[in-house]
């Protein structure tokens, strides 16, 4: 039964065994490292041990009772994806490694035979390296174009920009990230996509950070491509969804060739699986997407609706107490409605990477560096940023603890 009301997160963090750890300095652990990837619940963590223990087999090739159990159980995890994302049927999820891998899929296979001389794709300059160099890839062997569609100061994507690439008539793709993994930026996708689609141009969101924090329905949304990561939410790593729409999916040439994505191999010809099977070359992560359905089911407990304002209260307040620390520049939008529970930072000219070592020293783990988002780095200029990402089993207490260290590290440094 979905539960009501504001999370009880005492007893969510019962679920984390890895909360309960101590680290070397001696100071119990404070993750704040979420946008990277998340912990994994007591749940997920035996759904994994129980399939190696109880019904490991490969999937999909035999008759055996280990087999079914296992094809079973894989099986229903796309069944739950489907229904997390509200995707018309299983046919509509495929499985691949991570967003990483879901997005080059659709660049290998999708745009290898719809994108040629002269086209355009169109990304923006909030984009992780994952949305970027795949495009960057197709667009240099096809002689097509990349095109950005800019952000302004305060982390807001320039729409006027977006209208002008759609209006030059030659865009054939716009792939977008619908939450920023750096200024937390929640992009408006459903604007994005309606502009797109009055054009016949097809939309890849980029989800990696929005599915584990609030609900997405692809349906609703109307995207025809939609890329996400299991271990960011709560899942285990290895595991990642990529989402097309029924018929472009049929459309589209295979991507790895090998087993299980043929229904018939012959010398000099092929033909290949049902959907989604034909985009799933060789044995998958079996044991890993088991464990995801563990996640699924442990989301969809809480609501994802309770996940987001989870997340919009602890971000409220990360942002009014980082922002008051001396020396501290924020970036992106100051509304926590318009942004996901990520706060990107710099203090002073402290270097992000001192200051993540400063915050090790405390027990509280950071994310310093480019955060995998280069062009928008180039865009902020600046080198790097220290990043606090929260999710579900965070609380203020870990937000003041944090603002205690930084204090520290500000004075350390004489700010
Ligand atoms: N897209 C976005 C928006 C992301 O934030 C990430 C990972 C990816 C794609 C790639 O996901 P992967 O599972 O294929 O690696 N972001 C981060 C991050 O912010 N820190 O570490 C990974």
């Amino acid at each position: 039964m979905m539960q009501k009301g504001l999370l009880n997160v005492k007893k969510i963090r019962k679920d984390f065994p890895i909360l309960k750890r101590q680290l070397d300095s001696g100071k119990p652990l404070i993750y704040l490292d979420n946008a990277a990837t998340t912990q994994k619940p007591l749940a997920v963590i035996n759904a994994i041990h129980d399939y190696y223990m109880n019904y490991n087999s490969n999937i999909h090739r035999a008759v055996h009772q280990l087999a079914e159990e296992a094809t079973a159980a894989y099986e229903s995890t796309r069944q739950k994806v489907a229904k997390f994302i509200n995707a018309r049927s299983t046919d509509e999820i495929v499985f691949t490694r991570n967003t990483t891998e879901a997005i080059n899929l659709v660049a290998y296979a999708w745009g290898r035979a719809n994108i040629g001389k002269g086209d355009k794709i169109v990304i923006t300059e909030i984009e992780h390296h994952s949305n970027i160099v795949p495009w960057q890839i197709l667009t240099q062997e096809k002689g097509a174009k990349l095109e950005y569609i800019g952000v302004d100061d305060s982390g807001y994507l320039k729409m006027d920009q977006y209208q002008k690439h759609l209006d030059s008539k030659k865009v054939k793709l716009v792939s977008v990230s619908q939450m920023s993994n750096v200024l937390g930026t929640i992009t408006p996708v459903n604007d994005i996509i309606k502009m797109s689609h009055e054009r016949g141009i097809p939309v890849l969101i980029d989800g990696a950070q929005s599915v584990p924090h609030m609900p997405v329905d692809v349906q609703k949304m109307d995207c025809d491509f939609l890329a996400f990561s299991a271990h960011k939410m709560l899942g285990p790593t290895g595991v990642g969804i990529l989402y097309v729409k029924r018929e472009i999916l049929e459309n589209m040439p295979p991507f790895i060739g090998g087993g299980d994505m043929i229904k018939e191999v012959h010398k000099y010809e092929t033909r290949y699986n049902d959907l989604p099977y034909k985009f799933e070359g060789g044995t998958p992560n079996i044991a890993d997407v088991i464990g995801f359905a563990a996640a699924i089911d442990y989301l969809n407990n809480i609501g994802m609706d309770r996940v987001r304002d989870h997340e919009i209260d602890i971000t409220r307040y990360a942002l009014d107490r980082i922002g008051g620390v001396k020396g501290v520049t924020i970036y992106g939008p100051p509304n926590p409605m318009d942004r996901g529970g990520v706060v990107s930072f710099n203090i002073g000219d402290i270097h992000p990477h001192d200051l993540a070592t400063i915050m090790n020293d405390h027990g509280i783990a950071i994310r310093s560096g480019h955060h995998c988002a280069q062009v928008l780095m180039e865009r902020l200029d600046v080198a790097a940023t220290s990043r606090a990402s929260f999710y579900i089993y965070n609380t203020k207490e870990e937000v003041d603890a944090l603002i205690g260290a930084l204090d520290e590290a500000r004075r350390l440094f004489k700010i």
